[in-house]
């Protein structure tokens, strides 16, 4: 079958607007009937310098330079614009650079669209019906060839397409309104958003200033309560139950360690009663040199005695020692434990409640200067944080954790709405929603205005093949798709996804997702035009073009 020329199809004009059909010869299209009326003589169309007796137009003879005394042969089709270049290399008799001013033979195509065939077709034995459904451009039967009339087929055919094809538009012009319709919804949520999250900030803000005074006060009553001797069941009072523990334990240990001495002395005492008896009783006579000596060494350590010093530590005093703890005797551990170790704003009980509370104020105030400047012991550390400050804290903490995450999510929401979602927001609509399709051995999905990726079938993994950066648009030169399914000719938005993964030896990945008109969103074809760089084709009501409704205006004069 021959391929369409896309020249052939432009300028059909409806069959029923030609006059006069019989008084025109052969081949002549509608706009070129002017040309034809005079029956005496015609004069070549592009080169009116040559003037013809009207009975060489469609005499199979090519007399005029730019071939239109032939609307109706072949005879000079060789000027058709699909054929090669005039005159040809070497010929002598090729004399012109004109072109036809006939773009070929029109075929009237009644019942159908009227349309012109290039003049090689005329008379080559083939019907055309593409173009010339009427076979009117076999008229001279060569080689027997007869091509009936199929127009009124053809024509009823076509014309259920079209109407298909325009009811297919009409879907997806409505399809394309509700999208705009959600994408202003969407939009609309993301303004209140902002403004929500805006005003969530700011009352937060306020609080967290709030909470930070409440914490401070917290924290610097605290400090002085600390200062001023601890807390029930804090560190300090742990620490007053482990000395007194120790305490009573070392006293036990004393206890022990006294009876242990006692023991000791009554033997030392045995021990020197018997080196006494033995000084008093041994002969000096006799001379045995070890009880000499012995008694000898017993005199100076009898000697040694007596120069030694008293002990300080009396018996009494290490019974008072040993002495059970109580309010009169040792440490009042009671005191500690009730928490009021001898509190120094006591000093004050005798004023009268106002000027006591006022005193105390006031020395409370004198205490954390002097803590701050290093004058008195900070002994915040000592005993950590109390439950108050604590709790203080944490509700500061939360406050300032919840600025920081309606912050982000704030600034997230501000950039959504900064960002190019097309002509009226459209791609809003299909925002989160993914597409795909199978193609060798893998899947492609399309994620609109986020990523591409493709999937191994075989379980290799998934690989990003760009993320969505902008919107641009391009020319598309394609042959129509009998199932519509193609970019076809025109502009086209092509979305670009950029800086996927890297290629192996070669760049990042990225894919141009080219768009075209249809009723629902599809994933047509994946491409990869060079290596890791792709090129999808893809179906969605967002590329419709709008469907002008007729005017106020229009409507009354129909
Ligand atoms: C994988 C796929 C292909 C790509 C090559 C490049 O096989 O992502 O699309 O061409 O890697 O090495």
């Amino acid at each position: 079958m021959r391929k369409t020329p896309a020249l052939a199809l432009f300028g059909a004009i409806a069959q029923g607007s030609l006059a006069a059909a019989e008084s025109v010869p052969r081949g002549v299209g509608p706009e070129f009937v002017k040309y034809y009326k005079d029956k005496s003589a015609f004069t070549c169309i592009s080169t009116p310098s040559v003037t013809l007796s009207f009975s060489q137009v469609n005499d199979n003879s090519c007399d005029c330079p730019d071939g239109s005394d032939e609307p109706g042969t072949a005879a000079c089709a060789q000027l058709d614009s699909l054929s090669p270049e005039q005159p040809l290399p070497g010929s002598v008799t090729g004399t012109t650079n004109t072109t036809n001013p006939l773009p070929g033979f029109w075929c009237a195509n009644a019942g159908h669209i009227g349309a012109y065939v290039p003049f090689m077709y005329v008379n080559d034995g083939v019907c055309d019906y593409e173009l010339c459904c009427d076979g009117s451009d076999e008229f001279a039967h060569v080689g027997g060839v007869r091509c009936e009339d199929r127009c009124d087929a053809i024509g009823k055919e076509h014309r259920r397409l079209e109407q298909q094809r325009r009811e297919s538009r009409e879907r997806s012009a409505k399809k394309k309104q509700t999208m705009l319709k959600e994408a202003r919804q969407l939009r609309l949520r993301v303004e209140a958003n902002i403004a929500s999250l805006k005003k969530e900030v700011a009352g937060l803000e306020s609080k967290k200033v709030e909470l930070q005074k409440k914490y401070e006060e917290v924290e610097r009553s605290e400090r002085n309560r600390v200062a001023k001797g601890g807390e029930k069941g804090g560190k300090l009072s742990t620490l007053v139950e482990l000395s007194k523990k120790r305490v009573s334990e070392l006293r036990n240990a004393l206890d022990v360690v006294m009876d242990q001495r006692d023991d000791l002395l009554d033997r030392v005492e045995q021990l020197e009663e018997i080196l006494t008896k033995l000084k008093e009783e041994y002969n000096p006579n006799f001379n045995d040199e070890g009880v000499k000596a012995a008694v000898k060494s017993w005199e100076d350590y009898a000697a040694s005695r007596a120069d030694e010093k008293k002990a300080d530590l009396t018996d009494a005093d290490i019974l008072v020692l040993l002495r059970e703890d109580g309010e009169t005797s040792g440490i009042n551990w009671a005191e500690f434990e009730n928490g009021d170790d001898g509190d120094a704003d006591a000093g004050f009980n005798w004023l009268p409640a106002p000027a006591r509370d006022f005193a105390r104020g006031k020395l409370d105030s004198l205490r954390i200067w002097a803590m701050d400047r290093g004058i008195v012991a900070d002994t915040r550390g000592d005993v950590g944080e109390s439950r108050a400050v604590k709790a203080a804290r944490e509700a500061l903490d939360t406050v300032n954790n919840d600025i920081a995450s309606k912050q982000a999510a704030l600034e997230e929401q501000q950039r959504d709405l900064a960002k190019d979602y097309g002509k009226d927001d459209i791609f809003r609509a299909l925002k989160g929603k993914c597409i795909s399709t199978e193609a060798g051995e893998y899947d492609y999905e399309l994620c609109w205005i986020e990523r591409t990726t493709q999937k191994s079938k075989k379980g290799h993994g998934n690989t990003n093949m760009g993320n969505f950066v902008r919107i641009d648009t391009e020319m598309a030169d394609e042959e129509e798709r009998a199932d519509g399914k193609g970019l076809g000719r025109g502009l086209r938005m092509v979305l670009r996804y950029e800086n996927g993964q890297g290629c192996w030896n070669g760049p990042q990945r990225r894919t141009d997702v080219w768009l075209a008109c249809a009723e629902t969103e599809e994933l047509w074809r994946v491409t990869e035009s060079e290596k890791c760089v792709y090129k999808m084709e893809v179906g969605t009501p967002a590329a419709c073009e709008d469907i002008q409704e007729p005017s106020a205006s229009a409507k009354d004069e129909l």
